[in-house]
């Protein structure tokens, strides 16, 4: 073998040995970092879709495996898929209750596990609390308030010297449903020309916001001055329903809804919603960080908030960038 040639092999052959080290081991790589149980409440808005896609999509930028069910807005499915998550071994569980009572049992079971919970999106009541680490979701109380203070400005605005509010309310007992009453009701408490003549709950679906809708306007008809509904569907689904009944939404009645998914968003230029609170179903990111933080024995903040705003026909509206949800 000339030297030349011998040279020439023998530089392939340290190049591919180098190459091999550099090379990860495929198998290794894939290991996830931590494991995940996520217990969704269900499917029933654009929010909850965003939110599990939200959370789908941050799990597999941060390396989490992720185990999610879809608990399909029953209280005993979301028990029965947090007591798998415990036989699982998870590092970490995470849930979104349904409704803010009835945890005590499974909760004592997750803690005795030595499994970290936490709370996305809705809280819990009473000491039941005391068995999660943090609650990471929106100030629905401060979406209430938010929600109020446009209508007062509104009827400044249109000079009304009385305001008669239908009120479409979320999931019984769950925390948007109390919390975004309760902002709204103080908020309004202080203006003698509000008065709320119905709260009637639609569990945060379209169709329960339709039958909703049509029930009250049987009953009050243009009587109806204001709409507060606590979510996007059930706004979406009684708007049709103003309209079948001959008035004209965002003009004959302040329409005044919640979340701001790009559905709402639309409707809100076109002029049959009049104010769209912010509730952005965006939080898969600080999940992610905060689960990884108890997986490491960190304390982590209590609470936290998203910051949100205000759509509303009293601003421009041209520029709202694309909702992704
Ligand atoms: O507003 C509604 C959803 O808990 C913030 O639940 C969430 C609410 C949201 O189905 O659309």
């Amino acid at each position: 073998m000339n030297k030349s040639f011998f040279l020439k092999i023998m530089s392939i052959l340290i190049t591919a040995i180098m190459l091999a080290g550099c090379s990860k081991d495929p198998e290794a790589s894939k290991e996830p970092k931590l494991l995940l149980g996520f217990s969704q409440i269900g499917s029933e808005s654009a929010w909850r879709i965003g939110n599990t896609a939200d959370i789908q999509k941050e799990a597999e930028n941060s390396g989490v495996s992720l185990m999610l069910e879809n608990a399909n807005q029953k209280q005993e499915n979301q028990i029965d898929a947090i007591r798998r998550f415990i036989a699982y071994k998870v590092d970490v569980i995470a849930f979104s209750p349904v409704v803010e009572e009835g945890w005590d049992n499974v909760l004592t079971e997750a803690k005795n596990a030595g499994i970290p919970v936490i709370l996305v999106d809705r809280d819990l009541s009473g000491s039941a609390k005391e068995l999660t680490t943090c609650l990471i979701g929106a100030d629905f109380y401060n979406e209430g308030v938010m929600a109020a203070e446009y209508l007062i400005r509104k009827a400044d605005s249109l000079g009304l010297e009385h305001v008669n509010i239908a009120e479409i309310t979320g999931t019984e007992n769950s925390t948007p449903m109390r919390q975004r009453q309760a902002g709204f009701m103080d908020t309004i408490a202080n203006d003698e020309r509000m008065t709320v003549i119905e709260s009637i709950t639609g569990d945060f679906l379209k169709s329960r916001g339709a039958e909703c809708m049509r029930s009250l306007l049987d009953r009050y008809g243009d009587g109806i001055d204001a709409v507060f509904s606590h979510n996007d569907e059930m706004t979406l689904g009684a708007i049709p329903e103003i309209e079948k009944a001959g008035f004209v939404p965002g003009k004959d009645m302040i329409i005044i809804s919640i979340d701001g998914g790009q559905e709402a968003i639309d409707v809100l230029k076109e002029g049959k919603i009049n104010c769209v609170v912010e509730c952005t179903p965006k939080l898969g990111k600080k999940l992610m960080e905060t689960a990884f933080k108890l997986k490491s024995g960190e304390t982590v903040d209590e609470v936290i908030h998203p910051d949100e705003k205000v759509f509303a026909d009293e601003q421009d509206l041209t520029g709202i960038e694309a909702r992704g949800y």
